[in-house]
């Protein structure tokens, strides 16, 4: 049986939850949610490990249209985060449309009747005239090839994985990795664990985290006079967005801001040799600059060893490293992070004449405004290549894309197209434009490898701008810049 749509949406994270939103304010009530967990909520799903919280404030990260008087901190933990999406598919009765452990497996373009076949694991089918891909740029965790990785005989999970069973009381802990994920993990299972060895390979930058619980006369105020909570979220808005322009054009700001986190780790860490180990060699901004209060605290306890010596291998016990010593170890986290530049379609996807995206995308993945994909007509991606961010919020630019979809879809019906399909050209122009504007970013120039950039250096995840320069640029459907198809 095909079970048939008009839009198909992959994902429930905050992407596939706001395209969901939008479609039905646009009157569109047949669409299907196709989400491979048992429930809604994407990263923030699978990200439930101890101490994980968003490191952009809630009261940005979160939609424009659905303001939130009531978030507990100024940077909130996953489970309110989960909550305030449960919250959303509620009131925007999303729950009717989700269909819960659904992978997709494969999607393939009917040129003839202009509509996308997608196949799910165990056999089941679907078809839609378009397809809202929201499987997340960050959703595929990546499992570092240390040699004898699998010999290991303890417990071992990736920290988007975490074993919710997992008890740290006195166990020998290894980490391994100093990214935003391991600098959440590590604070908050330190004081339990009998010995936690941190394998660092680099060591990130790290800001104090402006981090305090909302006072409930700020919440009252938010609850009653609404526009003192727009005028907060403006504020914030601004006050990241000043962040792009270091990133950017203005490298100076992030010197200033260098010094500052340097200072930060004067004051946290008073053992020099430790210092040593936690100070960055690469310029800041070039990897995601880190927030914390208690990362580095967390270090300079007995029962922490950071180690740099490098890993040599795992074996049944635990971690030998390059210099010769074995450490026996209970459980080792891999927090090395996803994958997220190569490889990038989470499925097979076959588009005009079999395209397959993946091979389409060999070279570096591309779209239009990270949208939409020539060769590729009825299919849009929501946090497409190109459009992560090192400054703000990421649910700025989901409800942009979203808005640029629902106007192609909107166009879509007026035309009674069978399809729209970006021009070839218009998609290699854009690209040029955008890498040469990463050439001069500290993404390319700070020093660094970051999963930013694919193993060939091509940066293919984040937007080199402002988010309103993307705003702006998503407001409408340049029909001029696609072939439509009756
Ligand atoms: O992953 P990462 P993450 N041997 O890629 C190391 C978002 N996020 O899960 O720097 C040893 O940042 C690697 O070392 P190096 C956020 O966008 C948000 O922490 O490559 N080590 C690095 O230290 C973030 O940027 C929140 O030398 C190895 C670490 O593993 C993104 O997710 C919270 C290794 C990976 O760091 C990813 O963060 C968490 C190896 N073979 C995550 N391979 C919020 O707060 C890799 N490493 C919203």
């Amino acid at each position: 049986m095909i079970n048939t749509y008009d839009q198909l949406i992959i994902g429930s994270g905050f992407a596939g939850l706001c395209a969901a939103i939008k479609l039905k304010e646009q009157g569109e009530n047949n669409f299907v949610i196709l989400e491979r967990n048992d429930w809604l909520g994407g990263t923030w799903y699978d990200n439930h490990y101890p101490g994980a919280a968003c490191d952009v404030e809630s009261h940005l990260y979160s939609f424009s249209f659905e303001p939130n008087p009531n978030w507990s901190r100024q940077f909130s933990p996953q489970q309110e985060i989960l909550k305030y999406m449960e919250h959303c598919a509620e009131k925007y009765d999303l729950y009717k449309h989700l269909q819960y452990n659904t992978t997709v497996t494969q999607a393939t373009f009917d040129e003839a009747k202009g509509i996308w076949n997608v196949s799910a694991e165990g056999g089941q089918n679907f078809s839609a005239r378009s397809i809202i891909t929201c499987s997340g740029g960050l959703s595929q965790p990546m499992f570092p090839d240390i040699k004898g990785i699998d010999s290991f005989k303890g417990t071992m999970f990736h920290s988007a994985k975490w074993e919710k069973k997992f008890d740290a009381k006195g166990k020998t802990v290894a980490v391994i990795g100093t990214g935003a994920s391991a600098i959440q993990i590590v604070p908050t299972i330190a004081p339990d664990v009998k010995q936690l060895y941190l394998f660092q390979r680099t060591p990130p930058w790290i800001m104090p985290k402006p981090d305090a619980e909302i006072s409930s006369l700020r919440r009252w105020l938010y609850n009653n006079l609404p526009f003192t909570q727009a005028l907060y979220r403006r504020r914030l808005y601004w006050q990241h967005e000043l962040m792009a322009l270091g990133f950017i054009k203005r490298p100076g700001i992030l010197k200033f801001a260098s010094k500052l986190s340097l200072r930060f780790l004067k004051q946290s860490v008073p053992d020099e040799k430790l210092r040593e180990k936690l100070t960055p060699s690469y310029v800041m901004g070039c990897k995601r600059v880190l927030i914390s209060n208690d990362y580095y605290p967390a270090l300079t306890r007995n029962n922490v060893e950071v180690i740099t010596d490098g890993i040599q291998q795992i074996n049944e016990t635990g971690v030998l490293t390059k210099d010769g010593v074995q450490r026996n170890i209970d459980t080792i986290i891999i927090a090395t992070g996803f994958q997220a530049a190569e490889e990038v379609s989470r499925f097979a996807v076959n588009g005009r004449n079999g395209m397959d995206l993946n091979e389409a995308w060999r070279e570096g993945a591309e779209a239009y405004l990270g949208t939409t994909v020539s060769g590729f007509p009825n299919m849009f991606l929501v946090v497409g290549p190109n459009t992560g961010l090192g400054h703000s919020s990421m649910i700025l630019m989901i409800e942009a894309q979203v808005n640029l979809i629902m106007e192609s879809l909107k166009a879509l019906k007026q035309k009674q197209a069978k399809f729209i399909d970006l021009k070839r050209d218009v998609q290699q122009e854009y690209n040029r434009d955008i890498q040469e504007k990463l050439s001069h970013t500290v993404w390319q120039n700070g020093g660094c490898v970051s999963w930013y950039q694919m193993k060939n250096g091509k940066n293919v995840t984040l937007w080199p701008g402002f988010t309103f320069t993307f705003m702006k640029r998503t407001k409408k459907f340049e029909e001029e810049k696609y072939e439509i198809v009756n």
